[in-house]
């Protein structure tokens, strides 16, 4: 019930998902038209093809797909700036590819492959491109809210006609660092464009269960930045909406609060029994499926035919199919790059996996912290890479003699399970 008070919420806001009095963007020029189309198929293609790969355990780790928000994602992303920064969250393969991150170093990243975009060391949730100002890809819900003030922030000390857009979904406005994040960026007149990704789910909590206010657009105005809503299945409508947001905030120096109502088709993560939603609804929603309406769009309007339409899919499947080949063929990262690129060693954390001047071991106090045993030979393997001394490596062949009681609780750690 609640759930179909919501469809029709929605859909009475003539913004939202209703397709009754939406407002009818003119098309772009035909180029523009097919990179747009072109874009969201490749996504869709894409995703489709990361989930069959998470199926056969090619990834690890977790896997949320974005197929439903591709208009979303392309339309916002059109309308800005090769030189404005973008920073998503952990549904972000989409964001990458429509930055113009190579679908190989995409799909080589979710293998955690050496020619990954972040080095294989990041997987699904830690994508990064900064040659395309993508800033990730970001695993804490709301975290990215400050660090997008704080790149805004730097815009605009330094005096750049850089802007920023930044990405997240409906359950990050409930999170303390959305409000701490609207009233700096307010207060400081930053060149920031927030925009919640409104997929009608935080995980299984539909919208009207987790936040008081539903409509979005609103939830920021308290703090100083104004809020407008887009139809987040209608990719012209997100480029329209996205492309004035990003006017205000870089030339009034106005940050701006950026609502796209869209739906996640598939579950939350590969792991999600969907029992939340009915298939109703579901399809419902499939219905205005955001490829499909602009691809039949273009062929009424006689832009392209059918058969462009299919070509251009084609093209995206055997994009698709060479991305997972090359990830295929890309090596696993050397055990000896673990500890590459870590800004904190030895002394300064104090735990089992870092690596400690005092050797790998853990330490007293330590012991609830124990990670399991394969963390631990990456460990000891790591702390070998660094040089530890002698003295340490004494140490640890005389715990190898003392027995086995380490080895013993770290197993029963290795089999605990956890989600996300
Ligand atoms: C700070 C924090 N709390 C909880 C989680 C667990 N978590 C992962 S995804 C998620 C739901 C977030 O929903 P939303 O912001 O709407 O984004 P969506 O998944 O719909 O794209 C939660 C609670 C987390 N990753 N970070």
């Amino acid at each position: 019930m609640a759930r179909d008070a919501a469809v029709s919420r929605e859909k009475s806001t003539g913004n939202g998902a209703g397709d009754g009095a939406r407002k009818q963007h003119s098309l772009p020029d035909k180029n523009t038209c097919r990179a747009v189309l072109a874009k969201m198929m490749l996504i869709r293609r894409f995703e489709e093809r990361a989930g069959e790969m998470y199926a056969k355990a090619k990834i690890g780790g977790f896997l949320h797909l974005c197929i439903g928000e591709e208009a979303t994602i392309v339309g916002s992303t059109q309308a800005m700036r090769e030189s404005d920064y973008l920073l998503s969250t952990y549904r972000e393969h989409g964001q990458a590819l429509a930055r113009g991150t190579h679908p190989n170093a995409v799909m080589a990243e979710l293998f955690g492959r050496v020619d990954g975009c972040s080095k294989g060391r990041g997987g699904s949730m830690h994508l990064f491109d900064m040659e395309r100002r993508f800033l990730g890809g970001y695993g804490i819900v709301g975290g990215n809210l400050p660090l997008a003030t704080g790149v805004a922030l730097q815009c605009d000390y330094n005096e750049t006609p850089d802007a920023v857009v930044c990405m997240f979904g409906d359950g990050a406005t409930n999170q303390g660092t959305f409000g701490e994040s609207m009233n700096m960026a307010a207060l400081w007149k930053l060149p920031v464009v927030f925009m919640v990704i409104n997929n009608q789910f935080g995980m299984g909590t539909a919208l009207e269960r987790h936040s008081a206010v539903t409509d979005l657009s609103k939830k920021a105005e308290g703090y100083g930045v104004p809020g407008s809503r887009c139809d987040g299945m209608d990719v012209l409508d997100v480029h329209a909406a996205t492309t004035e947001a990003l006017r205000k905030a870089r030339e009034d120096r106005q940050p701006q609060l950026l609502e796209a109502v869209t739906y996640r088709f598939r579950g939350h993560s590969m792991a999600d029994p969907e029992e939340y939603r009915t298939k109703d609804e579901v399809e419902e929603w499939r219905r205005r499926d955001p490829i499909a309406s602009f691809s039949h769009r273009l062929v009424e309007e006689d832009v392209f035919s059918q058969e462009d339409i299919d070509k251009l899919d084609q093209e995206a499947i055997a994009t698709v199919d060479e991305s997972v080949q090359f990830a295929d063929n890309s090596p696993f990262p050397d055990l000896d790059s673990l500890y590459d690129d870590l800004y904190v060693l030895g002394e300064q954390v104090r735990g089992w996996w870092s690596v400690d001047e005092r050797s790998p071991e853990p330490h007293r106090g330590e012991r609830e912290r124990e990670a399991g045993r394969v963390p631990h030979e990456l460990a000891e393997a790591g702390a070998a890479y660094a040089g530890v001394g002698e003295a340490q490596e004494r140490k640890r062949r005389q715990r190898q003699t003392d027995g086995s009681q380490a080895e013993t609780s770290g197993q029963m750690r290795d089999e605990e399970g956890g989600g996300d």
